[in-house]
């Protein structure tokens, strides 16, 4: 049985997502801005697709989504963007992020710091978050944005994104959301969270691949990470992919509307908790983070004295498809930062397997991987040299 719990690297495209964007390859595949009928053709798709889009993360009208190649695309376009307007041509110089950002956001963060700019790392606390306190406490005259993350793509911790929108904009200072594992996983809703700017990747939510999009309140123009020609009101140059922009709308409404949503609250947490408490049933496992407080997909078990890669391998070879962590960061073998962030000593920080589930997920292969799992971890710590097994080693665990 093929078992694919990797959910928050990439998802399957939902076969009426493929389906939908299939006749914009070979039939319907005039050049949008084009003044004849093959492209007009593809207008009134393209407009359903924005009003999922704008329904899906609750837009108003006047605000504007671009379309971009991925939420990379878009998180770096809004720190560039704040970076050109406000630090190169005006007089602020410092950006808040958190420290378990995706490296979309802290290279760019990394990168502006060699031009000069001052960028706060706000830590997260023992439970994986980040505390809307610490936002406030380290805003200063100078701050031109405030970058956190809705859900965190290690754990699924969710982030109180209300209460920083709400410091924002009593504050007056720009907040960028990356809602990436966010979106069709937990409600959202940028007007509620008084949200400026809105990243999101179409694959993570059963849409294609290298299509994604940026929320722009209106008024918060930004300069454009590409110029060119006018496409997307001149916000971002290029012809737009046509058949991706209809699938991610299309993806968007599927795992946004309401039924997807509350499917999504019990049936996947459900098989997600039915999946941790039988791996949790293993002395010395915990859950990073915590139980609290997370996207109903995803879980990141610590097990003691097994290596991530070798749970990893094993799996593999049992055909389940599970993650260290970060697929981006996964090549390397240094510890994972976002379990050293949680301050999880440096053994544990190697031996995070992250679980991810979709709406696809059945629960035959939750059992199977039940299985898998507790068969790998008895043959791991009975060939490791450094595992020992005492209860007093488990107490300091619980
Ligand atoms: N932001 C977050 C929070 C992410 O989780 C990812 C991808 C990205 C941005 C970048 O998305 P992309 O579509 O531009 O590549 N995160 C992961 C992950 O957790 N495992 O593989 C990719």
């Amino acid at each position: 049985m093929e078992v694919y719990l990797d959910n928050n690297a990439t998802t399957m495209v939902d076969p009426e997502v493929y389906k939908a964007m299939e006749p914009f390859f070979c039939t319907i595949y005039g050049n949008p801005n084009s003044l004849h009928k093959f492209g007009a053709g593809t207008h009134p798709k393209m407009v359903e697709a924005l009003d999922y889009l704008y329904a899906g993360i609750n837009a108003a009208d006047e605000d504007d989504i671009i379309i971009t190649a991925n939420a990379t695309e878009s998180n770096n376009a809004v720190l560039k963007g704040i970076w050109v307007d406000n630090i190169l041509n005006g007089n602020k110089n410092h950006i808040i992020t958190s420290e378990v950002e995706h490296p979309s956001i802290t290279a760019v963060c990394k990168f502006l710091e060699t031009q000069g700019v001052s960028v706060t790392y706000l830590p997260v606390n023992e439970d994986g978050v980040l505390e809307a306190s610490s936002v406030k406490e380290f805003i200063k005259e100078d701050t031109a944005l405030v970058s956190i993350m809705w859900a965190n793509n290690e754990t699924g911790k969710l982030f109180p994104i209300r209460e920083i929108g709400a410091i924002c904009k009593e504050a007056g200072v720009a907040f960028h959301t990356d809602a990436t594992q966010a979106i069709g996983k937990v409600p959202v809703d940028v007007q509620d969270c008084n949200v400026d700017y809105l990243s999101f990747s179409a694959h993570k939510f059963h849409g294609p691949k290298g299509v994604g999009g940026l929320y722009v309140k209106a008024k918060k123009a930004l300069t454009p990470l590409l110029h060119g020609g006018e496409q997307m009101g001149g916000h971002r140059a290029g012809t737009v992919d046509v058949p991706s922009m209809v699938g991610m709308g299309l993806a968007m409404h599927l795992a946004t509307k309401p039924e997807a949503l509350a499917f999504e609250n019990t049936e996947v947490k459900r098989l997600r908790d039915k999946l941790e408490n039988a791996i949790l049933e293993i002395p010395e496992t915990i859950v990073i983070g915590g139980k609290e407080n997370r996207t109903p997909n995803t879980t990141l078990i610590s097990i003691r004295g097994v290596e991530g890669e070798s749970m990893l391998w094993d799996m593999n070879q049992k055909t389940i498809g599970a993650s260290t962590g970060s697929a981006c960061a996964s090549e390397d073998l240094e510890a994972n930062p976002v379990m050293n962030a949680f301050g999880s000593d440096s053994e544990l920080a190697h031996t995070g397997v992250r679980f991810s589930l979709s709406r696809f997920t059945t629960e035959e292969q939750i059992d199977y991987a039940i299985e898998v799992v507790k068969n790998a971890v008895n043959r791991l710590r009975n060939i490791s040299s450094s595992y020992a097994y005492t209860p007093k080693n488990h107490e300091s665990q619980l």
